[in-house]
Order: C-alpha cells, then sequence, then structure tokens
C-alpha cells in the first residue's frame, strides 16, 4: 500500500535542462512509500522572480490553473524547484481571498479549470522532514555516504517567511539534517545564505553578475574542504553546475566542486547507481567524490 501520494510538478528546468533530477526523485520515491502522480498538461508555475514582477494575475492565473490541475487529482503538490515551490505556496496563500479567488476563476473559464482551494504545494523538503521523517529515510540506506557536504539552501525554500511552514528561522537546519541522514557530514561555509545568483531572472539578464556570486560560494566552499554540495533546488544546480563551468571559463579559475541534487545523493545511499542517477550528465564532474566513498561512474 502506497503511504504518500502527491501531484508531482515538475516546472520548466527539470524537463528541459536536468532530466537526471527527474529519473532519479522518481527512482527514490517507492522506496519511501512515495507515489508521484503526473499532473497532466501543466505549464510553467510561472517563475515567481521573472513573470511575477511583470503582471500580477497573469501569473496568478496560470499558478492557479496548475493548483486546479493538482486539485483535480486530489492531491497536494510535490516540488523539486525552490522557485516553482515559491509561486504555487504564495498562489495557495493569495487565493485564499474570496474575491481574488473569484476573479482569478473568472479568467480561467475558457481553459476548462477552476481552483477551489482544496489543495497546497510542499517542497521535497518539506515532505522528506515532516511527512515521512528522517527516522523512515534512514532505514532505507544501505550504502552511508561518509563524505564531507556543503548544503546550499536557495532563496525562495526560507522566503517570506510568512508563508513558510517553518517561519522565521535564523539557522535553517532540515536539509543538513536530512543529509545527516545518510551518513553525511555538514562542513559550514562562509556565506551559506547567500542566493547563488540565478533567480530572479539574473542569469539570463546579466550572466557576468550572476556567474560572480556563484564564484563567491564556490571560493566559499573550496576553502570549507568539501568532497561535494548538495541543493534542493533545480535552477540552484544548474547554476552550481553549469555556472560553475561558465564561471571557470570566464574568471580563469579552477574550481572543481561536484554537484548534488538532494535526490540523487539519496539514490546512492539507497544502492542504486551514479549513472542511474545521473550523475555521469554533469558539467562538473563528480568522480572525486565518488572515489571518495568508493564509487565510480
Ligand atoms: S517553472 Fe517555468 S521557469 Fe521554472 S523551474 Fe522552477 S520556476 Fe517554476
Ligand atoms: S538562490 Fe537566490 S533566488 Fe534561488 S532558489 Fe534556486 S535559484 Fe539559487
Ligand atoms: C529561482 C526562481 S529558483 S526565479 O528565477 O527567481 O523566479
Amino acid at each position: 500500500m502506497v503511504k504518500h501520494r502527491y501531484s508531482f510538478f515538475l516546472g520548466c528546468v527539470i524537463p528541459n535542462r536536468l532530466p537526471q533530477i527527474e529519473a532519479a526523485t522518481r527512482l527514490i520515491a517507492p522506496k519511501l512509500d512515495i507515489e508521484l502522480v503526473e499532473m497532466k498538461g501543466a505549464s510553467c508555475c510561472p517563475a515567481p522572480g521573472v513573470i511575477k514582477s511583470f503582471d500580477k494575475d497573469t501569473w496568478l492565473s496560470i499558478t492557479a490553473r496548475n493548483l486546479a490541475i493538482a486539485e483535480e487529482n486530489g492531491l497536494d503538490i510535490l516540488v523539486l524547484c525552490n522557485g516553482c515551490y515559491g509561486t504555487l505556496i504564495a498562489g495557495v496563500h493569495d487565493l485564499k481571498d474570496p474575491v481574488t479567488l473569484k476573479r482569478i476563476n473568472k479568467i480561467l473559464k475558457g481553459t476548462g479549470h477552476q481552483f477551489q482551494g482544496k489543495i497546497t504545494a510542499k517542497h521535497l523538503v518539506e515532505v522528506l522532514y515532516n511527512d515521512i521523517g528522517k527516522e523512515a529515510i534512514e532505514e532505507t540506506v544501505v550504502n552511508p555516504i561518509d563524505a564531507r557536504f556543503a548544503i546550499h539552501i536557495g532563496c525562495h525554500l526560507l522566503k517570506p517567511s510568512d508563508i513558510r511552514p517553518w517561519g522565521v528561522v535564523e539557522d535553517f537546519t532540515l536539509v543538513d539534517e536530512l543529509v545527516e541522514a545518510l551518513g553525511g557530514t555538514i562542513v559550514d561555509y562562509k556565506l551559506k545564505d547567500m542566493c547563488c545568483g540565478a533567480g530572479g531572472g539574473l542569469r539570463s539578464a546579466e550572466l557576468e553578475v550572476s556567474l560572480d556570486m556563484v564564484r563567491e560560494k564556490l571560493e566559499a566552499m573550496k576553502q570549507a574542504k568539501i568532497d561535494a554540495m548538495v541543493n534542493v533546488c533545480n535552477f540552484c544546480h544548474l547554476q552550481f553546475d553549469l555556472g560553475q563551468m561558465q564561471a571557470n571559463k570566464h574568471f580563469g579559475t579552477d574550481y572543481q566542486i561536484p554537484v548534488l541534487y538532494y535526490t540523487q545523493l539519496l539514490g546512492l545511499a539507497q544502492g542504486f547507481t551514479p549513472k542511474q542517477m545521473g550523475l555521469d550528465k554533469h558539467y562538473i564532474s563528480v568522480a572525486p567524490f565518488l572515489e571518495k566513498i568508493g564509487m565510480s561512474v
């Protein structure tokens, strides 16, 4: 019997650029009694730092349509991207207001979807930490990962704090604890809370500024002598992996920090091969990290 069922929201970056994160997540899910149900016809969330700044009702209508699709499944949403999470949770919040809900549903009329406010969106971290629990995750570990990790949380997971399940937190340790559950050691580094530089349209509009920000974080991670960095947002993942290669080219640096999305690391701990986790598809080689834990690509 499957205990935990969610509408699975992928957003744009995973299907278009990082299918290995989807593959890894689909493999780890059944081990935790999670069933991922398709959201037929789902679109871009749309991106909070981009579309929301242009026109709020356009943003909210598209969000409401996605929420309605999940609601038709009768299931809360599981989301892997901080940005998508930011949009969907803000949509749930804004659409609690009956006047707004009526206005937006009127716009949605022609789409055949209407949102009723019966479901919510949960980030992967919330699902794993609150719904599944660290102990249940630990029980699926057959191959403890004994390595040193730097965690990048990303902006939209924590802010705005008034509509986040964890409220205002000075020191957010949930991702750290989820990595520790797999056997990892968390290493603190300077600028842990800083943005990766990808969001808010910065990566598209001002690539040099964006790369300079990720370079600053990579330098701090390097100083901390880690084996790999772990993230919980596909856009941050793209910035740390592809962006790291671009930063090396642009600034003449030579960072070689392996980048893992949490479900990829979880999969390794659950006994899946690096290939099944798509670790052969990365821009920055994951080989040194795998060697450290006695594996190879
Ligand atoms: S969908 Fe369209 S652009 Fe993106 S991946 Fe996350 S945010 Fe939502
Ligand atoms: S950090 Fe700042 S805006 Fe964000 S969540 Fe993901 S991409 Fe990196
Ligand atoms: C970042 C999302 S995860 S956005 O670019 O700020 O919308």
